[in-house]
């Protein structure tokens, strides 16, 4: 436990109804005493509310109401006080500055988070879906965060320690009793099984989380096509909003064009592109040069043709640069008259711009596409943090490892140690096992007052 007390103004700066500034540790419900005029604060039961004013010495600051929670029954299991004051920047600053005077520190980024986690109330992989949560942006993510926050990765990951205890003692045993000659043969037939199932459950894990990403993350698309085959139509349709230039001039988008829509459970981060062409035009040049560079860095790209034209040489250089990359072939401008050779098409959607259904079909086909699943077959095998994913692989890698020394009949100690770091790192996942500098940066990301 602390022993000093922390505060911080746990909602966004700016004006609004209320404003919350948070106070957390020993003497929370004292310092928070000294600047109310209201019921005596550390008089009052846990977990009520109270309606008071804070005052600077005579003079009165805000009306508020103030709430007090006791330990342990809080969210870092310490005392602490919630002060609800009008939301106007200047009055909430005035109190924070109030009670840093009356003795509490100012609280670095996610300090309240990573005392909720210290003092054990929170594993890691609930602490990060506290952060997850906040910066949920569908109603998958914000579902993958709530699996974290009940703490079913947290069991989950328990679970898999836990079977790699058991074989690690077994191994112990065969360690300490070589004696026992068929005490060897007897530990793999038991750990063969056990090694095999974690693998399998932590494959299904890692296949996921690729999805389980992009449905957190979002997914960049890029629009993509030479002049004029109607890449803006397609963003301002997708985007159900004049957001791009539109006109019949070839070369109308220079600088690209961004815009963000969600999928129902998938968040598409658009952009528009400059139609790819061989061009004199400097500033064209440019657009184009950078049209190159986004194709790179897309995670997505929609391919456009237009269906009323022939295909050119721009066009089937657009193929082939990109093959090998997730896309989606479109081909626009169905309503007009064919003169588009389409034999060279595997998979297309023939759409207009114009027709909203079309665009609906081209939105299905982007969910296909990123594997997005409805919200209610989601499970907490979905896991969207990017450092879990990358220790789950860690410890996928250490099994792997252990597999092989049992097929080449290595000492057994050398399988044992293989477990070990399998189940060192899993540890990492839940906080377990971990450096302090790996604890601090992963709160110092949270916002103030979290
Ligand atoms: N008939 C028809 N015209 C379309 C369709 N989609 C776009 N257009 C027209 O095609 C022209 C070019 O459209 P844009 O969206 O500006 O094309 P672009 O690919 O962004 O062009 P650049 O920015 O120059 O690369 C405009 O006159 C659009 O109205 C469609 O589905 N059918
Ligand atoms: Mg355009």
């Amino acid at each position: 436990m602390y022993n000093d007390t922390i505060v911080a103004i746990s909602t966004a700066l700016g004006k609004s109804a209320i404003s919350i500034v948070r106070l957390s540790g020993p003497e929370a419900i004292e310092i928070a005493n000294k600047v109310f005029k209201g019921p005596d604060l550390s008089k009052v039961s846990s977990h009520t509310i109270h309606y008071g004013k804070i005052i600077d010495g005579d003079e009165i600051i805000d009306e508020v109401l103030v709430s007090v929670f006791r330990a342990p029954k809080t969210f870092t299991r310490e005392d602490v006080v919630e002060i609800n004051c009008h939301g106007g920047m200047f009055v909430t600053n005035k109190i924070l500055e109030l009670l840093l005077l009356k003795g509490a520190r100012l609280a670095e980024a996610g300090e309240f988070t990573k005392r909720a986690f210290l003092n054990g109330r929170i594993d890691l992989t609930q602490a990060e879906a506290v952060m997850d949560i906040i910066e949920a942006q569908t109603t998958n993510s914000l579902k993958m965060a709530n699996y974290g926050l009940t703490g079913h990765v947290k069991k989950m990951i328990i679970n898999f320690r836990q079977k790699l205890l058991n074989t690690i003692a077994r191994i112990e045993v065969n360690i300490d009793y070589p004696e026992y000659e068929d005490e060897y043969q007897i530990t793999n037939d038991y750990i063969v099984p056990v090694i095999k199932e974690l693998l399998h459950e932590i494959n299904v894990i890692l296949k996921r989380a690729e999805v389980s990403k992009i449905m957190k993350e979002g997914i960049s698309t890029a629009i993509i096509g030479k002049p004029n085959v109607g890449k803006s139509s397609l963003l301002n349709a997708l985007l159900r909003e004049e957001r791009a230039i539109v006109t019949d001039i070839a070369g109308t988008t220079r600088d690209f064009v961004e815009g963000s829509i969600n999928l129902g459970g998938l968040v598409l981060n658009l952009i528009d592109t400059a139609g790819i062409r061989k061009t004199e035009d400097i500033v064209e040049q440019i657009g184009v040069k950078k049209t190159h560079e986004i194709i790179e860095q897309a995670q997505l790209l929609i391919l456009v043709f237009d269906y009323s034209s022939t295909l050119t040489e721009e066009d089937l250089e657009i193929l082939r640069s990109t093959e090998g990359k997730k896309r989606i072939i479109v081909i626009n401008k169905r309503d007009l008259k064919q003169k588009i050779d389409l034999s060279l098409f595997k998979e297309y959607l023939l759409v207009s711009s114009f027709n909203d259904e079309d665009i609906e079909i081209l939105e299905k086909k982007i969910k296909e596409v990123c594997n997005i699943v409805e919200a209610n077959e989601l499970d907490y095998t979905y896991i969207g943090n990017a450092r879990q994913i990358a220790k789950l692989k860690q410890a996928y890698q250490y099994l792997l490892d252990a597999q092989e020394s049992i097929k080449q009949e290595r000492p057994i100690d050398i399988i044992g140690l293989d477990l070990t770091n399998a189940w060192n790192t899993l540890g990492e996942i839940i906080g377990e096992v971990g450096t302090d500098q790996l604890i601090n940066e992963l709160f110092s990301q949270f916002c103030l007052g979290k």
